[in-house]
Formats: structure tokens, C-alpha cells, sequence
């Protein structure tokens, strides 16, 4: 899929809000994959994708999961980690995107995951630090994600699990895996 097909398909199926968000992901993970050194059509198109399921109906997000091979242990946890998984089954089926990295950086693109690719750790962190959002703590990892991909995307999954917490909600399991992962790599989990 062409980058100009991929603008021209989320457009219409998002708010505006989501749309400029979703471009600005994209602007950020093609930045960080010019820095790490990865495939910069594949940063932009999994960029422009990564939230193609956000503005479905939660009644249809849940029959994508019922309905197909996603895990069953998506419909205990909040909506929010829907549309990741079914955003990257959906590009599959009604594109035909078959980039297996592309449709693993959407699916993860919400908790990330254990041994995480270079492309999830650029969406994942992208969606993070993209200049429209403020979050407490968010210059920190804005700046050592520019230097640091594994530091930038640990600060990041920290800080989510720890807003979470603090919130009293639930964790999904593979936002912890992707913290534990992070933490043994970077400061060997003792
Ligand atoms: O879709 P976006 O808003 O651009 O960003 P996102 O896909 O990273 O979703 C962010 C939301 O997901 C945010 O409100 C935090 C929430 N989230 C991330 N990991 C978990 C989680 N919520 C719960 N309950 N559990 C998680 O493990
Ligand atoms: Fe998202
Ligand atoms: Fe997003």
C-alpha cells in the first residue's frame, strides 16, 4: 500500500482529532526510524495505521474479538487495548497488508510486548512522545528516545503502568511483559 493510499483511507474513518494524531505519529516514528536506522516506509505506513479500529463502535471492536483468532482475555481488560489487536487483523483482511512487522507494530502498538522489534519500539514510542501530547514526565523521554530507542520505550511503559496504577486500573499482561523485558535488557531485571 502507497503512503498516500494509507492518509486517504484513515481520513474519513476518524475524528479530526484522531486524524492529526495519527500524523503526527507518523512524522515521529519516521524521525525515529531515520535515528535507528530502520525502514522508513514501514515506520510511516504502521504509523499511519496504528489506530485505524479507535473510532469503531466498542459492540463492533468486541465482535472482531469474539468473532476471530485474538486472545479472549482482551474483552476482561478496559477497551482501550482493543483496537490495537483488532486494528492490525482489520488492515490485513480489508487491505491486504501482509508485512508481518507492520501488523505486529499495530497490534502491540497500545501495551508493546516482550522482545519487542526495533519497528513496535518506534510505533510504541512514537504514539508516546508525538509533539501533541503532554504527559508528566514526557520531555525526559521525548529526549532519550532521540538516543536511546530500549531507554525510551522503558520510560514510556514505566510511566503508563505506573499512571495506571496510581489510578487503581488493571494491567494487561503484556504491558507488564514489555516492562519486565525492557528492565532486564537495559538494567538486567535484578
Ligand atoms: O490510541 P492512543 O490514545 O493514541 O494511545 P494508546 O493506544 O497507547 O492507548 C492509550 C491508553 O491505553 C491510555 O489511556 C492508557 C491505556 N493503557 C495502556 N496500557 C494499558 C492501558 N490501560 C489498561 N487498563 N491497562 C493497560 O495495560
Ligand atoms: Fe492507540
Ligand atoms: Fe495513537
Amino acid at each position: 500500500m502507497k503512503i498516500e493510499e494509507a492518509r486517504q483511507i484513515i481520513k474519513p474513518i476518524m475524528t479530526n482529532k484522531r486524524y492529526e494524531h495519527t500524523l503526527r505519529v507518523a512524522e515521529t516514528a519516521v524521525e525515529l526510524a531515520k535515528i535507528y536506522d530502520a525502514d522508513l516506509y514501514e515506520a510511516e505506513l504502521a504509523a499511519l495505521l496504528h489506530d485505524y479500529a479507535k473510532c469503531l463502535e466498542l459492540d463492533e471492536l468486541r465482535r472482531w474479538i469474539e468473532t476471530n483468532p485474538l486472545p479472549k482475555d482482551l474483552l476482561l481488560h478496559h477497551y482501550e487495548l482493543w483496537h490495537g489487536p483488532v486494528g492490525a487483523l482489520m488492515v490485513k483482511r480489508k487491505f491486504g497488508i501482509n508485512q508481518q512487522a507492520i501488523l505486529d507494530a499495530i497490534h502491540y502498538h497500545t501495551t508493546g510486548r516482550a522482545h519487542m522489534s526495533k519497528l513496535d519500539m518506534i510505533i510504541f514510542l512514537a504514539d508516546y512522545i508525538e509533539p501533541g501530547r503532554d504527559f508528566p514526565g514526557l520531555e525526559e523521554v521525548r529526549e532519550i528516545g532521540k538516543t536511546n530507542l530500549e531507554k525510551g520505550c522503558w520510560l514510556a511503559s514505566r510511566n503508563t503502568i505506573q499512571y495506571l496504577m496510581a489510578k487503581k486500573s488493571a494491567i494487561y499482561p503484556e504491558s507488564f511483559h514489555a516492562y519486565n523485558d525492557l528492565t532486564t535488557k537495559i538494567y538486567g531485571g535484578m
